[in-house]
């Protein structure tokens, strides 16, 4: 539908990179724009992929090519209220995200993975239990966990599934994106600097069911009350999970026992303790999800329960690095917001010292700093949000804080501080804009740090 069409699109990270290829296959005519002005459009030509043609512009976008745009592609890092997408909306421009992109060239089955927390995990189980189903070359994980779609759509057949991470970011720019089963795990406040109300991040995560119809299915958390409440207006088939109470319909922990219940007819599926090896309620429920995801895709219960015992922790996700001297290191990258973090402070068993802060994204601190639960023994705070943070944790009586200017002198300073028998904690409830591209290389360059550590 792009072909022959002059399409700009803004971002040159990897989903504009993604967006650049597919739409050289639409035949379409490309521009590749990136804001910043520190980059050259040498350099954003050098990131496209052979054969792939764009016009490569930095800086400040010249009003002729402004003029001349027939569809805006949008990476999901672009804020969809700036003035040059504003003023392209008003003059009727097509405005899409990646993920709508990529979707217009989509052919199998889509499983979609929303919510604040959780859906790394949830959306790489899912994808790990298609792949053992359908095989690797039938199923296809992509999104927000750094695959952009449009690099693997073209792959799809009638009978392939593409299972997406998709964030509040890109699910504001869908048009027809139509999953067979979504998942909204949970909604927590987070990315109000992008979303700036509540409300409208909770409209970006609901847009997953928008297209949906009673014939797909939406798994939602019965104990998150924005979720839970979804269900009553969802478009799709509402699916609950529950890690505490017993649904009469839905999927739900008794005990340490994941049972599954509809019509009446009930199912113990699996211990929580003995078959799997996540820790946490938060992944009992991202384990629930998966299940219920996976039966809505028409997975065989026995695969879907073969695959978790097998799966292992996401990477930067509470993940065990090494134990050096006596101290655990855990990296918890992931650990993006408070809520995210709540639950890498909650995994340990030890004393702590918790290495916290990033970039602002205007989140609250106070119930991250009220489950420390007195395990924290040193609060190591680092980048823009480190005073923020120092202040709401004095105000809970945490008095053991100290400031690093660089990483390399915040893990120093942890090493210094801790003892055998601590563990050391990278969860900063902070994104690492501002001081690192993104949450990945945050958490590599703390697991080589830690790696070279001496035993
Ligand atoms: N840019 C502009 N104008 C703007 C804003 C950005 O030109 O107004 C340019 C920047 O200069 C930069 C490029 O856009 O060169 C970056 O684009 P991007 O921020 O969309 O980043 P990508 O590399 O394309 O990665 C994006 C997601 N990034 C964000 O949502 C910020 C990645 O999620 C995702 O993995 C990838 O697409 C593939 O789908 C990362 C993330 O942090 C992991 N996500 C947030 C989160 O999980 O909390 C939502």
């Amino acid at each position: 539908m792009l072909e022959g069409q002059k399409c700009l699109i803004i971002g040159s990270g990897i989903s504009g990179i993604g967006a650049a290829q597919l739409l050289s296959h639409f035949h379409a005519e490309i521009m590749l724009y990136d804001s910043n002005e520190k980059l050259s459009p040498e350099e954003i030509a050098a990131k496209l992929p052979k054969g792939v043609h764009a016009k490569c512009i930095t800086g400040e976008l010249p009003e002729t090519i402004e003029k001349e745009t027939q569809a805006l592609i949008l990476s999901p890092g672009v804020p969809t209220d700036i003035p040059l997408v504003v003023r392209m909306r008003e003059r009727g421009v097509f405005v899409l995200g990646e993920i709508e992109l990529a979707y217009l060239a989509e052919k199998g089955t889509v499983a979609a993975v929303t919510g604040t927390n959780g859906k790394t995990t949830t959306t790489t189980l899912l994808g790990e239990i298609m792949k053992a189903y359908l095989g690797e070359e039938k199923a296809f994980v992509v999104g927000n966990i750094g695959n952009p779609y449009t690099l693997e759509v073209l792959k799809s057949t009638p009978d392939s599934v593409t299972v997406g991470e998709l964030s509040s970011f890109q699910l504001e720019t869908i048009h027809s994106f139509r999953p067979h089963v979504s998942a909204i795990l949970n909604v927590t406040p987070d990315h109000l600097n992008r979303h700036h109300t509540m409300e409208a991040y909770i409209q970006a995560k609901e847009a997953v069911a928008k297209n949906q119809t009673k014939e797909d299915l939406c798994v939602l958390n019965y104990e998150n009350e924005y979720t839970r409440e979804f269900g009553k207006r969802c478009p799709a088939r509402p699916v609950y999970f529950s890690s505490a109470r017993e649904l009469t319909e839905g999927y739900f922990l008794r005990g340490t026992r994941i049972i599954r219940r509809f019509n009446g007819v009930e199912t113990d599926l699996m211990d929580i303790r003995k078959d799997m090896n996540l820790v946490g309620i938060h992944n009992a429920e991202n384990v629930m999800a998966g299940i219920a995801m996976a039966e809505g895709m028409g997975v065989p219960m026995d695969v879907i329960l073969r695959v978790i015992k097998e799966f292992k922790a996401v990477e930067h996700r509470i993940e065990y690095v090494a134990t050096k001297k006596g101290v655990i290191y855990y990296n918890d990258s992931k650990g993006t917001n408070p809520d995210a973090a709540i639950q890498g402070i909650k995994a340990m068993d030890r004393p702590t010292i918790l290495i916290g802060g990033g970039y602002d994204k205007q989140n609250t601190y106070d119930e991250w700093i009220e489950s420390f639960d007195g395990k924290v023994k040193w609060l190591v705070l680092i980048g823009q949000t480190r005073e923020k943070i120092a202040d709401c944790a004095r105000a809970h009586g945490i008095t053991q804080i100290k400031f690093a200017d660089t990483y390399d002198e915040c893990l120093q300073l942890c090493t210094s501080l801790a003892e055998p028998g601590d563990a050391v904690l990278l969860s900063p409830a902070c994104a690492s804009w501002g001081m690192f591209p993104n949450y990945e290389t945050r958490g590599r360059m703390f697991k080589d740090y830690v790696n070279a550590l001496p035993d």
